[in-house]
């Protein structure tokens, strides 16, 4: 009787794990499953062409939700519906699901690494600085501006350019949190702020559109790293991310990667030369 028991001891634990496994693995995809029958996947984006847009009609267009629109189309997810945040409010939001992904040039970095789920990098850049004609400062790095006691410089709310003035030593009533990047542009002109952070592309957009004789562009910033971003999910939605990855790793072979983001003035290669490891270790 004793071995029966044993035998049917051992059938049992076999089959509590298969179940368990099984809905692990449902588990596991419930999320896509969840946004493919809800036909669409909500984005947090920043509205920082030409990383994120919005047009007048609401279109919303930009490197980072065009390759996610794509993406979530292979995943069988119809469409994409996007709300503008702060960068400083994008993952909170997304841990409050109030997101199901951010999709904005959210540079991963290793402390923001530890709070989501990124994908494999999408959009890299390095930093720049706007200001007045000839950089009357002369501004060359945020120590440049730090060490000028009447220098200030803005930058958006919770965003990497804010964390570089900050850690630089630049006072935190020197660095004026700027909620977008028409407000930068507006308050360098008007010479409330002596220089506006932005990555270099955000700010040779703005430079762009404005067609204003008077601003020049300092870029890189010296002793700013290159960041990229990825696309951000909740952290439990692993499975969703993977699923993403996937997608992502086969555009980026097929070139379908590049011919998205090229044309908004990214680099495809210096998306494929790094990984997520290296980023969210990176010193
Ligand atoms: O990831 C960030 O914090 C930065 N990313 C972009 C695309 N713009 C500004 C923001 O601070």
């Amino acid at each position: 009787m004793k071995k029966l028991g044993i035998l049917a001891g051992v059938a049992g634990l076999a089959l509590t794990a298969v179940l368990a496994a099984t809905s692990a693995g449902s588990a596991d995809d419930s999320k896509l499953e969840q946004l493919k029958a809800q036909g669409f996947a909500r984005l947090a984006i920043a509205n920082e062409p030409p990383y994120t847009a919005v047009a007048a009609d609401g279109k919303v267009s930009g490197a980072a939700p065009d390759v996610a629109r794509e993406i979530f189309k292979k995943l069988g997810v119809a469409d994409v519906v996007a709300s503008i945040s702060e960068y400083g409010a994008m993952i909170p939001g997304l841990q409050a699901g109030r997101f199901d992904v951010v999709t904005a040039g959210l540079f991963m970095k290793p402390e923001r690494c530890a709070a989501v789920a990124y994908s494999e990098p999408v959009l890299c850049d390095a930093e720049a600085l706007l200001v007045k004609k000839g950089n009357p400062k002369g501004f060359k790095s945020y120590e440049d501006i730090a060490k000028d006691a009447s220098a200030t410089v803005g930058a958006p709310g919770g965003g990497t350019e804010e964390k570089l003035a900050l850690n630089a030593g630049v006072p935190r009533d020197r660095v004026i949190v700027v909620p977008d990047g028409q407000s930068g542009l507006k308050m360098v002109q008007d010479g409330r702020i002596d220089a506006y952070s932005l990555p270099v592309l955000s700010i040779n957009d703005l430079v762009k559109k404005a067609n204003d004789p008077n601003l020049d562009v300092i870029a890189p910033v010296v002793g700013a790293p290159v960041y990229c971003d990825g696309a951000a999910f909740k952290k439990g939605d692993e499975a969703l991310r993977d699923a993403y990855d996937v997608e992502l790793a086969k555009m980026k072979k097929s070139g379908e990667f590049a011919k998205i983001i090229e044309p908004y003035g990214f680099s495809a290669a210096a998306a494929m030369s790094t990984t997520r490891e290296k980023l969210c270790s990176a010193k």
